[in-house]
C-alpha cells in the first residue's frame, strides 16, 4: 500500500512541507475545489494542483472527490450533460497521469456529524454522531452547516431538492447509479482511471433520503453493477465500521481479493450507542475498529493502492479543519505504517 494524506490546497491550514515530513509519506489526496459542482476540470487546472502538490516531493496519488451532480442521482433528463461532463473530467485527470479518482452517490448531503468539536476526558475534541441529536436536527431550517455539506444552497433551494427526493426510492437511486456507471466506467477503463466509490456516512439514511453504500450486501450489488477492476470502491473503515454486521477485515478479504479495492480511507470510531459514535484515535484500543486486523487483511489481498487516515481529533492545541488537523492524522499514518510493517515482515518471513 501507498501512504497518503488529504490536503485542501493552498487555503489549507496544513503545508504540504509539513505533510511531507510525516515518514513514509508518498501521496497527496486532493481535489480542484473551484469549479462548480457538474462542470468541467480543465486539464490546465489540475495539471498546476499537480505541480504544486510535486514541488513538495509529494506525488498527487488520489482525486478526492469528482463530485456527482444532484440530477445524476435523480436521474433527471439534464444528467445526459453532467455525465458528458464527468466523462471529460475523466480524460483531463488520466492526461495528468492521476490513476485514482474517488466519488460518493449520497443524496444532498456528503458526511453528516452531530457535534465537530466534542471534548473527549484527554482534552483532545473529536467529531461525533449522536443519533438523538441528529434526529431533532431539521436540515431545511436554513441554519445547519457542517463540513463535508454543500453550504451554497439557499434554504428554498434546498426544500426543492428535499421535493425532488421524495419519490426517490433506493431502487431507484441504484438504478440511476447503474446509469451513471455504464456511461464512464468505459471511459475509465479506457483511460486507465480507477474509480472508487465511497461508502454512505453514516451507514444509514438520514432525514429521509435514501442511502445505499451501506453493508456487504450493498458494495457487493455495485462490483455486479459494472464487472470491472476501475468500477471499484473507496474502503472506509469509519464510514462501514458503526453497522455492526460489517465485519470490516471480511469485507477486505471479499472484495480486494476480487481487485475491487481502489483506495482506503482509515479512521477509528468508537460506538457510544446503536447508532451513535465518537471519531476516535486510530490505535484499535481506542475505538471500536480493530485496526490490526484491518491492516492484516489489506496485506493478505496484496493491496498496492493508496491508504490514507481518515479523520482525526484535534490534539496539542491545534486548530483548523475539524477532522483534518496535521497532529493526529500523522499520528494515524505513522501507526497503520507501524502496523503494515510488522504484518508485511510476519508474511514475508513465513
Ligand atoms: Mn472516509
Amino acid at each position: 500500500m501507498q501512504m497518503t494524506f488529504r490536503w485542501f490546497g493552498e487555503n489549507d491550514p496544513v503545508p504540504l512541507e509539513y505533510i511531507k515530513q510525516i515518514p513514509g509519506m508518498k501521496g497527496i489526496v486532493t481535489a480542484v475545489y473551484d469549479v462548480p459542482v457538474g462542470e468541467v476540470w480543465a486539464v490546465e487546472k489540475i495539471k498546476e494542483l499537480k505541480e504544486t502538490v510535486g514541488k513538495s516531493g509529494l506525488e498527487l496519488s488520489v482525486i478526492e472527490s469528482v463530485p456527482v451532480h444532484e440530477d445524476i442521482k435523480l436521474g433527471l433528463p439534464s444528467r445526459d450533460t453532467y455525465i458528458e461532463n464527468y466523462k471529460q473530467t475523466i480524460r483531463n485527470i488520466a492526461a495528468c497521469d492521476i490513476r485514482t479518482v474517488c466519488y460518493n452517490f449520497m443524496p444532498v448531503f456528503d458526511w453528516t456529524r452531530s457535534s465537530l468539536d466534542h471534548r473527549l476526558p484527554d482534552g483532545s475534541t473529536c467529531l461525533t454522531y449522536d443519533e438523538v441529536v441528529i434526529n431533532r436536527m431539521n436540515p431545511l431550517s436554513g441554519e445547519l452547516s457542517l463540513p463535508g455539506w454543500d453550504t451554497s444552497y439557499e434554504k428554498s433551494e434546498m426544500e426543492a431538492l428535499f421535493k425532488q427526493y421524495e419519490g426517490v426510492t433506493e431502487d431507484e437511486l441504484w438504478g440511476n447509479l447503474k446509469y451513471f456507471l455504464e456511461a464512464i466506467i468505459p471511459v475509465a477503463e479506457e483511460e486507465d482511471v480507477k474509480m472508487a466509490i465511497h461508502p454512505d456516512d453514516p451507514p444509514w439514511g438520514i432525514f429521509g433520503l435514501p442511502r445505499i453504500m451501506t453493508n456487504r450486501e450493498s458494495l457487493n450489488r455495485l462490483i455486479n453493477l459494472y464487472d470491472s477492476p476501475y468500477n471499484g470502491l473507496c474502503f472506509c473503515t469509519g464510514s462501514l465500521g458503526p453497522l455492526i454486521e460489517n465485519d470490516l477485515a471480511s469485507l477486505i478479504r471479499e472484495f480486494g481479493s476480487q481487485n475491487r479495492i481502489n483506495f482506503i480511507h482509515a479512521r477509528n470510531i468508537k460506538m457510544t450507542g446503536e447508532r451513535s459514535f465518537e471519531e476516535s484515535a486510530h490505535l484499535s484500543e481506542c475505538g471500536s475498529v480493530d485496526m490490526y486486523d484491518v491492516i492484516n487483511a489489506v496485506s493478505e489481498v496484496g493491496y498496492k493502492g493508496p491508504i490514507r487516515p481518515d479523520h482525526g481529533r484535534m490534539i496539542w492545541g491545534e486548530e483548523g479543519k475539524p477532522g483534518y488537523g496535521l497532529y493526529d492524522r500523522a499520528l494515524g499514518a505513522m501507526y497503520l505504517s507501524g502496523i503494515w510493517e510488522a504484518v508485511e515482515k510476519t508474511r514475508h518471513s513465513r
